[in-house]
């Protein structure tokens, strides 16, 4: 890493910094997957961005993806995504994997039609089925145009694309906007994940937060589950599926096929225990 090189950069230079990133492939595409909470089953991948400048070494994607919403390159840097994880999940396909794939979308990019496009375009090059396809959406970019973003939500559904609502419990939904709008599964945000099996505010939100999820006829997914007894009382409250550093982390694309063959579920018969 590169010590000289200014530690505070303008949007523009940002900017400038991530086009060039971008072309110079410093960019790549990391996969975690989801499971079944009953069966262990792998349900799908998620396509995480990740980059690592040549001089300032790994960027975290909680600073890159801010900055790229702040200077106007998160449409490139999706479009690459989105690029990537079809083409990379068709791969798998022919080895044998019939799940999803699934990519984050910014609230910004929710009211124009360049998405669904790029996603039609993508998966007709590669005979891929975008019922295969989810797109998270984070609780507050939902919300933020409902009217806007509600168009073009739609037409994903209508196309056969899933909606997934991101770090959920996180974003004060207006549940009657919610109930409105045609999500398919909920991602319990990983703050109340992370600590379930021993926190008893935790566990009453995630109790909470599926139950809700149920009524409304959604998936739950329960994101941050980092070990088996988290996993465990997951289960006795009736979560759908798990994502997690105790699962997997996050794994570049050339693992997924090895990680998918020798992935064995930790045993279930963890006793999930309730918090006094
Ligand atoms: O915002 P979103 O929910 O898409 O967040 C995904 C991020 O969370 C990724 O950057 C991923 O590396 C991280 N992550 C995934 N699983 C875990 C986990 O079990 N624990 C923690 N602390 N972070 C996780
Ligand atoms: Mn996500």
């Amino acid at each position: 890493m590169d010590r000289n090189l200014p530690l505070i950069l303008d949007d523009d230079e940002w900017a400038t910094e991530m086009r060039a990133g971008l072309e110079q492939e410093q960019f790549a595409v990391h996969y975690q997957p989801k499971v079944d909470a009953t069966t262990g089953r792998v349900t799908g991948f998620e396509a995480l961005a990740r980059w690592s400048h040549p001089e300032r070494g790994p960027i975290s994607p909680d600073r890159f993806i801010a900055l790229a919403e702040a200077n106007g390159t998160i449409e490139a840097l999706t479009a690459f995504v989105v690029s990537r994880a079809i083409d990379d999940c068709a791969g798998w396909t022919a080895a044998g994997f019939d799940g999803t794939v699934a990519v984050n979308i910014a609230a910004s990019l929710l009211t124009s039609s360049q998405l669904l496009d790029r996603l039609t375009r993508v998966s007709r090059q590669h005979s891929f089925d975008l019922s295969r396809v989810v797109v998270e959406v984070t609780e507050s970019a939902a919300m933020s145009q409902p009217h806007l973003t509600m168009e073009l939500l739609g037409r994903l559904r209508l196309h056969g694309v899933s909606l997934s609502l991101d770090d959920f419990g996180t974003g004060f939904s207006n549940l009657a906007r919610l109930h409105q709008m045609p999500f398919n599964e909920l991602k319990i945000d990983k703050r109340f994940v992370i600590d379930a099996a021993s926190s008893r505010d935790s566990q009453v939100i995630v109790r909470a937060l599926v139950g809700l999820a149920g009524s409304l006829g959604l998936t739950s997914v329960a994101e941050g589950v980092e070990n088996a007894d988290v996993w465990a009382w997951l289960r006795t409250v009736g979560v759908d599926q798990l994502q997690g550093f105790g699962i997997a982390r996050p794994m570049p694309a050339n693992s997924v096929l090895n990680w998918l063959r020798d992935f064995v579920p930790p045993p279930l018969c963890v006793q999930a225990r309730e918090v006094a």
